[in-house]
């Protein structure tokens, strides 16, 4: 069996709780073994001329260093405050600016050159996320011959918002390097496929089979799950004292979210408040949990949400609370990951609302977590990857106020017999699709060379 290289921008380490892809790598490598490259996470003067082992983890371990100046024009400037926001239709929060795409050219350059010396002729090669999306090419350019495969765990944006950056037709060009590139949905297959036609010159051969600049490569949805059974696992066993007390027969709704623009957050307060102001009945009776750990906060739009969000809470709580009563806690700090658990499995509704999201794990660790005799309701935005096939959840608009607030009443007198229904079904996704069938679904057409035409 040949060896599997992981390379993303993290690695895991530290007690820090990791966002969705760490979780999902770290599982995948953890029944395959492997090497796992990626960044310490600290900024040094002088990055070290190779890639630094770090042991202590059922899999290897390899990092490189960046310096501030690095830190700046490759991660927070080309990648967060210039891929993302266009990647999630957010071509208005872009700061675009020459220096962080050379940047962020530069450093995807040298990491190639560090991986270079360590890889073998067979290994598997599977690069992680929009950090790195040059990075086939320049492992190209130094002889790499190995299968390099892609996974993109962010939405594909549409042509419109692709063209925004001063280089779309590069994206394609750095995409099309790769044997294989994994989307988490159809939706952002078809996105491919436009952009390519339109900023590229795409041949498609049908199944997944392109050619693209007049390169041979093939395209999938593979949707992300999560280790569905250890995480029902960890909702029943979490302890009871990590569960909410004062409840008082109120029913519990649960958000977890990076305290991230695309996430919906003020879209979902405001659809509560509307919510509180149609029922007068349900004061006192509902009581919703936001957890929101900060997340690039050097970046201005990130402290833009974190002001709106924070005065709305402020706001809302002000208009309806009661000296028994909080409508609304919200916490901006991480929480560890056995209390969400067990937060998840007592909330009677999840609510899961991003304006654009790749997949969204939240929605799979929600349903993992439910008591099967008693389960809560998902209140699931159709703009998540996760909505494709989690049809049995409510699906909602979340920039729609009343949908949304109609989505929570109704959650909230769900009859059991009708829980129980769509839960089940939704249960049998997560588990069928967990991060295994993810992993087995990549690597599996990654090893299947395209035919040339
Ligand atoms: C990207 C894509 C895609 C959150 N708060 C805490 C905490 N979390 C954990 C959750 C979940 C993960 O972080 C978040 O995963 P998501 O999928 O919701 O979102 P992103 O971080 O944006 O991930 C996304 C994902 O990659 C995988 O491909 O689904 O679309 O954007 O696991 O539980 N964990 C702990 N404390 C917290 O306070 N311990």
């Amino acid at each position: 069996m040949s060896r599997l290289v992981c390379v993303s921008n993290r690695l895991p380490l530290g007690p820090n709780p990791a966002g969705g892809l760490v979780v999902a790598l770290k599982s995948a490598l953890t029944e395959t073994g492997g090497l796992w490259v990626g960044y310490r996470g600290e900024v040094t003067e002088t990055p070290s001329d190779s890639l630094i082992d770090l042991p202590g983890a059922p899999f290897e371990r390899a990092a490189f260093d960046l310096t501030q100046e690095e830190f700046d024009g490759y991660y927070r400037g080309y990648a967060n405050s210039e891929l993302w926001p266009i990647f999630h239709g957010r071509a208005d929060l872009c700061d675009i600016r020459p220096e962080h795409l050379e940047t962020y050219r530069a450093v995807n350059a040298r990491i190639a050159r560090q991986l270079a010396p360590r890889l073998r002729r067979d290994d598997r090669i599977w690069v992680h996320d929009f950090h790195l999306l040059p990075l086939a090419q320049e492992l190209r350019r130094l002889g790499v011959e190995a299968p390099i495969g892609l996974f993109l765990h962010i939405p594909f944006p549409d042509v419109h918002n692709l063209s925004a950056l001063s280089n779309g037709a590069e994206v394609i060009d750095w995409l099309s390097r790769y044997d294989l590139v994994g989307l988490q949905a159809d939706r952002d297959v078809l996105s491919f496929l436009d952009c390519a036609w339109q900023l590229g010159n795409l041949e498609d051969f049908g199944k997944g089979r392109l050619k693209v600049n007049g390169r041979h490569m093939r395209i999938a949805s593979c949707p992300i799950g999560i280790d569905a059974e250890e995480f029902a696992a960890a909702a029943r066993d979490a302890p009871r004292e990590d569960r909410l007390r004062s409840l008082t027969g109120a029913e519990l709704m649960i958000g977890v979210d990076r305290l991230d623009y695309s996430k919906g957050i003020p879209q979902r307060f405001r659809a509560f408040q509307e919510l509180l102001e149609q029922h007068e009945d349900l004061h006192e009776k509902i009581a919703f949990l936001q957890i929101a750990p900060p997340t690039r906060e050097a970046i201005s739009a990130y402290q833009v949400i974190r002001e709106e969000t924070e005065h709305l809470a402020g706001r809302i709580n002000g208009q309806f609370a009661t000296i028994n009563w909080t409508p609304i806690r919200y916490i901006h700090r991480p929480l560890p990951r056995d209390t969400l658990a067990g937060l998840y499995r007592q909330a009677a509704i999840g609510l899961v609302t991003p304006l654009a999201d790749g997949m969204n794990l939240v929605a799979k660790e929600y349903v993992a977590a439910q008591d099967p005799e008693d389960p809560g309701v998902l209140i699931l935005s159709r703009f998540a990857g996760a909505a494709e096939m989690m049809g049995e959840a409510l699906i909602i608009n979340p920039h729609d106020p009343c949908e949304l607030a109609l989505a929570m009443a109704e959650a909230l007198h769900m009859p059991r017999t009708e829980r129980r229904r769509r839960w089940e079904r939704l249960m049998h996704v997560v588990q069928t699709q967990d991060v295994r069938w993810w992993s087995k679904r990549f690597l599996s057409a990654l090893e299947r060379q395209p035919i040339p035409a």
